[in-house]
Protein backbone atom coordinates (compact mmCIF):
# COMPACT_ATOMS: atom_id res chain seq x y z
CA UNK A 1 0.00 0.00 0.00
CA UNK A 2 1.50 3.45 -1.12
CA UNK A 3 1.85 5.69 1.50
CA UNK A 4 -0.44 8.70 1.75
CA UNK A 5 -1.53 11.77 4.15
CA UNK A 6 -2.84 14.40 2.51
CA UNK A 7 -5.93 12.82 0.23
CA UNK A 8 -8.83 11.29 1.93
CA UNK A 9 -10.22 8.41 -0.43
CA UNK A 10 -13.86 6.70 -0.03
CA UNK A 11 -15.78 4.04 -2.32
CA UNK A 12 -19.18 2.77 -1.75
CA UNK A 13 -20.32 -0.78 -0.97
CA UNK A 14 -21.47 -1.00 -4.32
CA UNK A 15 -18.20 -1.17 -5.58
CA UNK A 16 -17.18 -4.10 -4.15
CA UNK A 17 -19.61 -6.25 -6.80
CA UNK A 18 -20.38 -9.73 -7.94
CA UNK A 19 -19.48 -10.00 -11.25
CA UNK A 20 -23.50 -10.29 -12.69
CA UNK A 21 -23.94 -8.46 -16.26
CA UNK A 22 -27.21 -8.04 -18.20
CA UNK A 23 -25.47 -11.22 -20.22
CA UNK A 24 -24.86 -13.59 -16.82
CA UNK A 25 -25.32 -14.04 -13.34
CA UNK A 26 -22.94 -13.40 -10.77
CA UNK A 27 -19.28 -14.95 -10.69
CA UNK A 28 -18.54 -13.90 -7.48
CA UNK A 29 -19.96 -14.29 -3.91
CA UNK A 30 -21.91 -11.41 -2.54
CA UNK A 31 -20.00 -9.82 1.04
CA UNK A 32 -21.14 -8.85 4.02
CA UNK A 33 -21.32 -5.34 4.75
CA UNK A 34 -19.30 -5.49 7.87
CA UNK A 35 -16.17 -7.13 5.17
CA UNK A 36 -16.78 -4.79 3.14
CA UNK A 37 -16.07 -1.77 6.06
CA UNK A 38 -13.41 -3.68 7.41
CA UNK A 39 -11.64 -4.41 3.91
CA UNK A 40 -12.03 -0.32 3.20
CA UNK A 41 -10.17 0.34 6.21
CA UNK A 42 -7.66 -2.34 5.24
CA UNK A 43 -6.73 -1.33 2.13
CA UNK A 44 -6.17 2.54 3.35
CA UNK A 45 -9.32 4.28 2.60
CA UNK A 46 -10.56 6.52 4.74
CA UNK A 47 -14.54 7.15 4.06
CA UNK A 48 -17.78 5.38 2.80
CA UNK A 49 -20.50 6.43 0.27
CA UNK A 50 -23.96 5.30 0.92
CA UNK A 51 -26.73 4.95 -0.86
CA UNK A 52 -29.77 5.46 1.39
CA UNK A 53 -30.50 2.06 1.19
CA UNK A 54 -26.85 0.59 1.54
CA UNK A 55 -27.56 2.15 4.92
CA UNK A 56 -30.85 1.03 5.32
CA UNK A 57 -32.06 -1.94 3.22
CA UNK A 58 -35.42 -2.14 2.22
CA UNK A 59 -36.12 1.32 3.41
CA UNK A 60 -39.15 1.92 1.37
CA UNK A 61 -40.66 -0.89 4.26
CA UNK A 62 -39.41 0.55 7.01
CA UNK A 63 -41.08 3.33 9.67
CA UNK A 64 -39.26 6.62 10.68
CA UNK A 65 -38.26 4.51 13.97
CA UNK A 66 -36.68 1.58 12.28
CA UNK A 67 -35.13 3.88 10.09
CA UNK A 68 -33.37 6.15 12.77
CA UNK A 69 -32.31 3.17 14.93
CA UNK A 70 -31.02 1.57 11.91
CA UNK A 71 -28.62 4.74 10.98
CA UNK A 72 -27.24 5.30 14.34
CA UNK A 73 -26.45 1.45 14.47
CA UNK A 74 -24.45 2.06 11.15
CA UNK A 75 -23.18 5.36 12.79
CA UNK A 76 -21.65 3.23 15.56
CA UNK A 77 -19.90 0.77 13.39
CA UNK A 78 -18.55 3.72 11.47
CA UNK A 79 -17.03 5.09 14.41
CA UNK A 80 -15.96 1.97 15.59
CA UNK A 81 -13.84 1.72 12.49
CA UNK A 82 -12.51 5.02 12.55
CA UNK A 83 -14.55 5.94 9.09
CA UNK A 84 -16.32 8.88 7.86
CA UNK A 85 -19.24 8.78 5.69
CA UNK A 86 -18.82 10.48 2.68
CA UNK A 87 -21.78 11.15 1.04
CA UNK A 88 -25.74 9.74 0.76
CA UNK A 89 -27.43 9.15 -2.24
CA UNK A 90 -31.61 8.54 -2.67
CA UNK A 91 -31.43 5.47 -4.62
CA UNK A 92 -34.26 6.27 -7.25
CA UNK A 93 -34.18 3.37 -9.79
CA UNK A 94 -35.39 0.66 -8.50
CA UNK A 95 -38.28 1.09 -7.35
CA UNK A 96 -41.49 0.36 -9.36
CA UNK A 97 -42.57 3.84 -8.45
CA UNK A 98 -39.44 5.10 -10.46
CA UNK A 99 -40.02 3.27 -13.39
CA UNK A 100 -40.48 6.55 -15.19
CA UNK A 101 -37.68 8.44 -13.16
CA UNK A 102 -38.69 9.91 -10.10
CA UNK A 103 -38.47 13.80 -9.65
CA UNK A 104 -38.93 14.06 -14.11
CA UNK A 105 -41.86 10.86 -14.00
CA UNK A 106 -44.89 12.18 -15.75
CA UNK A 107 -47.16 10.35 -13.07
CA UNK A 108 -47.37 12.83 -9.77
CA UNK A 109 -47.43 9.88 -7.32
CA UNK A 110 -44.15 8.88 -8.47
CA UNK A 111 -42.89 12.26 -8.07
CA UNK A 112 -43.84 12.78 -4.83
CA UNK A 113 -42.55 9.51 -3.57
CA UNK A 114 -39.06 10.79 -4.88
CA UNK A 115 -39.44 13.95 -2.60
CA UNK A 116 -40.49 11.51 0.57
CA UNK A 117 -37.76 9.35 -0.49
CA UNK A 118 -35.04 11.92 -0.42
CA UNK A 119 -36.46 13.35 2.27
CA UNK A 120 -35.55 9.90 4.41
CA UNK A 121 -32.28 9.75 2.46
CA UNK A 122 -31.45 13.39 4.15
CA UNK A 123 -32.82 12.08 7.84
CA UNK A 124 -30.34 9.36 7.26
CA UNK A 125 -26.86 12.03 6.13
CA UNK A 126 -27.64 13.68 9.39
CA UNK A 127 -27.65 10.79 11.67
CA UNK A 128 -24.67 9.65 9.37
CA UNK A 129 -23.14 12.81 9.83
CA UNK A 130 -22.72 13.54 6.46
CA UNK A 131 -24.42 16.62 4.99
CA UNK A 132 -23.17 15.76 1.35
CA UNK A 133 -26.32 14.38 -0.78
CA UNK A 134 -25.15 12.83 -4.33
CA UNK A 135 -27.73 13.16 -7.22
CA UNK A 136 -27.18 10.52 -9.73
CA UNK A 137 -29.99 11.55 -11.91
CA UNK A 138 -30.77 7.37 -13.37
CA UNK A 139 -34.17 7.71 -14.55
CA UNK A 140 -34.59 11.60 -14.95
CA UNK A 141 -34.81 11.05 -19.41
CA UNK A 142 -36.06 9.42 -21.71
CA UNK A 143 -36.19 6.43 -24.30
CA UNK A 144 -38.07 8.36 -26.66
CA UNK A 145 -37.91 12.11 -26.66
CA UNK A 146 -41.56 12.80 -26.98
CA UNK A 147 -42.43 11.12 -23.36
CA UNK A 148 -41.48 14.09 -21.51
CA UNK A 149 -40.36 17.98 -21.91
CA UNK A 150 -37.25 19.15 -21.41
CA UNK A 151 -38.38 22.89 -19.70
CA UNK A 152 -40.98 21.19 -17.45
CA UNK A 153 -38.54 18.22 -16.65
CA UNK A 154 -35.74 20.73 -15.77
CA UNK A 155 -38.25 22.85 -13.53
CA UNK A 156 -39.19 19.75 -11.85
CA UNK A 157 -35.72 18.91 -10.85
CA UNK A 158 -34.74 22.21 -9.57
CA UNK A 159 -37.94 22.25 -7.56
CA UNK A 160 -37.20 18.93 -6.05
CA UNK A 161 -34.04 20.42 -5.11
CA UNK A 162 -35.32 23.22 -3.40
CA UNK A 163 -37.11 21.10 -1.25
CA UNK A 164 -34.56 19.37 -0.02
CA UNK A 165 -32.78 22.09 0.55
CA UNK A 166 -35.81 23.45 2.72
CA UNK A 167 -36.07 20.36 4.58
CA UNK A 168 -32.20 20.51 6.20
CA UNK A 169 -30.57 23.68 6.20
CA UNK A 170 -27.20 22.44 6.70
CA UNK A 171 -27.49 19.98 3.79
CA UNK A 172 -25.48 20.54 0.30
CA UNK A 173 -26.39 18.24 -3.26
CA UNK A 174 -24.08 17.58 -5.43
CA UNK A 175 -25.13 16.64 -8.75
CA UNK A 176 -23.50 13.76 -10.23
CA UNK A 177 -24.05 14.21 -14.61
CA UNK A 178 -24.42 11.58 -16.51
CA UNK A 179 -25.28 11.46 -20.32
CA UNK A 180 -27.25 8.44 -21.06
CA UNK A 181 -27.62 4.90 -19.45
CA UNK A 182 -30.02 3.56 -18.64
CA UNK A 183 -31.81 6.26 -20.25
CA UNK A 184 -31.29 7.02 -23.95
CA UNK A 185 -31.05 10.77 -23.05
CA UNK A 186 -30.68 12.44 -19.79
CA UNK A 187 -31.37 15.56 -18.60
CA UNK A 188 -28.50 16.65 -16.62
CA UNK A 189 -25.81 15.31 -19.07
CA UNK A 190 -22.67 17.23 -18.04
CA UNK A 191 -21.16 19.64 -15.68
CA UNK A 192 -21.95 22.79 -17.57
CA UNK A 193 -26.23 21.92 -16.84
CA UNK A 194 -25.42 20.98 -13.45
CA UNK A 195 -23.89 24.37 -12.22
CA UNK A 196 -26.81 26.14 -14.32
CA UNK A 197 -29.44 24.33 -12.18
CA UNK A 198 -27.92 25.09 -9.50
CA UNK A 199 -28.33 28.98 -9.95
CA UNK A 200 -32.07 27.98 -10.70
CA UNK A 201 -32.68 26.47 -7.37
CA UNK A 202 -33.47 28.26 -3.63
CA UNK A 203 -29.94 28.19 -3.00
CA UNK A 204 -27.46 28.07 -4.97
CA UNK A 205 -24.54 27.87 -2.49
CA UNK A 206 -25.38 24.66 -1.04
CA UNK A 207 -25.91 23.27 -4.75
CA UNK A 208 -22.39 21.79 -6.55
CA UNK A 209 -21.07 19.08 -8.52
CA UNK A 210 -19.79 15.45 -8.67
CA UNK A 211 -17.70 14.47 -11.49
CA UNK A 212 -17.15 10.88 -12.44
CA UNK A 213 -14.61 10.66 -15.11
CA UNK A 214 -16.62 7.94 -17.11
CA UNK A 215 -19.44 9.97 -17.42
CA UNK A 216 -17.54 12.79 -19.02
CA UNK A 217 -16.33 10.33 -21.20
CA UNK A 218 -19.42 9.19 -22.39
CA UNK A 219 -20.56 12.92 -22.83
CA UNK A 220 -17.47 13.26 -25.49
CA UNK A 221 -15.69 15.77 -23.03
CA UNK A 222 -12.13 15.62 -20.82
CA UNK A 223 -12.92 14.34 -17.20
CA UNK A 224 -9.91 17.43 -16.37
CA UNK A 225 -12.07 19.90 -17.85
CA UNK A 226 -15.16 19.22 -16.41
CA UNK A 227 -13.90 18.85 -12.59
CA UNK A 228 -11.99 22.41 -13.23
CA UNK A 229 -14.88 24.45 -14.92
CA UNK A 230 -17.04 23.32 -11.61
CA UNK A 231 -14.01 24.62 -9.56
CA UNK A 232 -14.09 27.28 -11.23
CA UNK A 233 -17.55 28.12 -9.48
CA UNK A 234 -16.08 26.80 -5.99
CA UNK A 235 -18.60 23.79 -6.95
CA UNK A 236 -16.82 20.22 -7.38
CA UNK A 237 -17.41 18.92 -4.05
CA UNK A 238 -16.45 15.30 -5.20
CA UNK A 239 -15.21 13.01 -7.99
CA UNK A 240 -15.62 9.46 -8.88
CA UNK A 241 -12.81 8.42 -10.80
CA UNK A 242 -12.63 6.06 -12.83
CA UNK A 243 -12.19 4.92 -16.79
CA UNK A 244 -14.35 4.04 -19.76
CA UNK A 245 -12.81 2.80 -23.42
CA UNK A 246 -14.76 5.36 -25.31
CA UNK A 247 -18.47 5.44 -26.27
CA UNK A 248 -19.62 1.88 -24.98
CA UNK A 249 -21.53 0.99 -22.06
CA UNK A 250 -20.29 2.59 -18.50
CA UNK A 251 -17.34 0.38 -17.91
CA UNK A 252 -16.71 2.14 -14.47
CA UNK A 253 -12.73 0.79 -14.99
CA UNK A 254 -9.69 1.49 -12.67
CA UNK A 255 -8.37 4.86 -12.89
CA UNK A 256 -5.96 5.14 -15.82
CA UNK A 257 -6.73 1.74 -16.65
CA UNK A 258 -7.37 2.86 -20.05
CA UNK A 259 -5.86 6.43 -20.64
CA UNK A 260 -3.13 7.15 -18.10
CA UNK A 261 -2.63 10.70 -19.57
CA UNK A 262 -6.21 11.05 -19.50
CA UNK A 263 -5.74 9.91 -15.68
CA UNK A 264 -2.67 12.27 -15.11
CA UNK A 265 -4.50 15.67 -15.62
CA UNK A 266 -7.27 14.70 -13.82
CA UNK A 267 -4.76 14.23 -11.29
CA UNK A 268 -3.22 17.43 -11.97
CA UNK A 269 -6.37 19.51 -11.80
CA UNK A 270 -7.40 18.29 -8.51
CA UNK A 271 -3.35 18.87 -7.29
CA UNK A 272 -3.27 22.49 -8.84
CA UNK A 273 -6.63 23.28 -7.00
CA UNK A 274 -5.45 22.30 -3.41
CA UNK A 275 -9.22 19.70 -4.19
CA UNK A 276 -9.64 17.91 -0.80
CA UNK A 277 -8.65 20.72 1.28
CA UNK A 278 -12.08 21.47 2.13
CA UNK A 279 -12.44 18.03 3.33
CA UNK A 280 -13.24 16.90 -0.23
CA UNK A 281 -12.49 12.71 -0.61
CA UNK A 282 -11.53 10.98 -3.79
CA UNK A 283 -14.28 8.10 -4.37
CA UNK A 284 -13.23 5.57 -7.10
CA UNK A 285 -15.92 4.67 -8.67
CA UNK A 286 -14.91 1.10 -10.18
CA UNK A 287 -15.85 -2.28 -10.76
CA UNK A 288 -14.11 -5.61 -10.94
CA UNK A 289 -13.71 -6.95 -14.78
CA UNK A 290 -16.76 -9.93 -14.33
CA UNK A 291 -13.50 -12.85 -14.63
CA UNK A 292 -11.83 -11.61 -11.24
CA UNK A 293 -11.86 -14.41 -8.98
CA UNK A 294 -13.40 -13.58 -5.32
CA UNK A 295 -9.57 -13.26 -3.54
CA UNK A 296 -8.90 -10.26 -5.87
CA UNK A 297 -12.38 -8.54 -5.38
CA UNK A 298 -10.96 -5.82 -3.73
CA UNK A 299 -8.02 -5.29 -6.15
CA UNK A 300 -9.61 -2.64 -8.60
CA UNK A 301 -9.90 -0.22 -5.62
CA UNK A 302 -6.76 -0.61 -3.96
CA UNK A 303 -4.86 -0.10 -7.26
CA UNK A 304 -6.81 2.89 -8.71
CA UNK A 305 -5.63 4.12 -5.38
CA UNK A 306 -1.99 3.43 -5.77
CA UNK A 307 -2.30 4.49 -9.11
CA UNK A 308 -3.67 7.60 -8.17
CA UNK A 309 -1.03 8.50 -5.70
CA UNK A 310 1.61 7.24 -8.09
CA UNK A 311 -0.07 10.18 -10.29
CA UNK A 312 0.75 12.55 -7.62
CA UNK A 313 4.23 11.87 -7.62
CA UNK A 314 4.45 12.31 -11.69
CA UNK A 315 1.98 15.77 -11.02
CA UNK A 316 4.56 17.24 -8.32
CA UNK A 317 7.95 15.97 -10.60
CA UNK A 318 6.35 17.76 -13.61
CA UNK A 319 8.45 20.08 -14.81
CA UNK A 320 6.02 23.03 -14.72
CA UNK A 321 8.90 25.60 -15.44
CA UNK A 322 10.35 24.21 -18.25
CA UNK A 323 5.95 23.81 -19.88
CA UNK A 324 5.66 27.19 -19.01
CA UNK A 325 8.59 28.05 -21.28
CA UNK A 326 7.70 25.71 -24.16
CA UNK A 327 3.84 27.31 -23.90
CA UNK A 328 5.40 31.06 -24.50
CA UNK A 329 7.37 29.68 -27.34
CA UNK A 330 4.20 27.92 -28.62
CA UNK A 331 6.39 25.11 -28.90
CA UNK A 332 3.60 22.71 -28.30
CA UNK A 333 4.59 19.86 -30.11
CA UNK A 334 7.72 19.74 -27.67
CA UNK A 335 4.87 19.99 -24.29
CA UNK A 336 3.28 17.22 -25.66
CA UNK A 337 6.28 15.22 -26.25
CA UNK A 338 7.73 16.19 -22.75
CA UNK A 339 4.38 15.12 -20.94
CA UNK A 340 5.11 11.73 -23.06
CA UNK A 341 8.45 11.15 -21.94
CA UNK A 342 7.38 12.17 -18.12
CA UNK A 343 4.83 9.29 -17.89
CA UNK A 344 7.09 6.99 -19.43
CA UNK A 345 9.33 7.93 -16.74
CA UNK A 346 12.31 8.38 -18.61
C1 LIG B 1 -23.72 5.20 -12.20
C2 LIG B 1 -23.25 6.09 -11.14
C3 LIG B 1 -23.56 5.56 -9.76
C4 LIG B 1 -23.50 6.67 -8.74
C5 LIG B 1 -23.99 6.23 -7.41
C6 LIG B 1 -23.89 7.32 -6.36
O1 LIG B 1 -23.42 5.35 -13.35
O2 LIG B 1 -21.89 6.35 -11.30
O3 LIG B 1 -22.69 4.53 -9.42
O4 LIG B 1 -22.22 7.19 -8.64
O5 LIG B 1 -25.29 5.81 -7.54
O6 LIG B 1 -24.71 8.37 -6.66
MG1 LIG C 1 -20.60 7.45 -10.00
Amino acid sequence: MIKNNQYKFSFGPWNISEGYDPYGPATRPPQAFDWKLGKLKEIGFDAMMFHDDDAIPDLDSKSPEQIRKGAKELKRKLDDAGILAEIVAPRLWFSPMTIDGGYTSNDPKARKYAIERSKKCIDIAKILDCSLIVLWLAREGTYIRESKNCRTSTDYLAEAIDKMLAYDKKIRVAIEPKPNEPMDHAYIPTMGHAMAIAFKTSDPKRVGGLVESAHAILAGLDPADEMEFAISYGKLWSVHLNDQNGLKFDQDKPFGSNNLRSAFNQVRVLERNNYGSKGECVAFDVHSFRSTKEEHCVDHLSNSRDTFLRLVEKVRSFDNAKAQTLIADRNYQALDQMVIEHLLGK
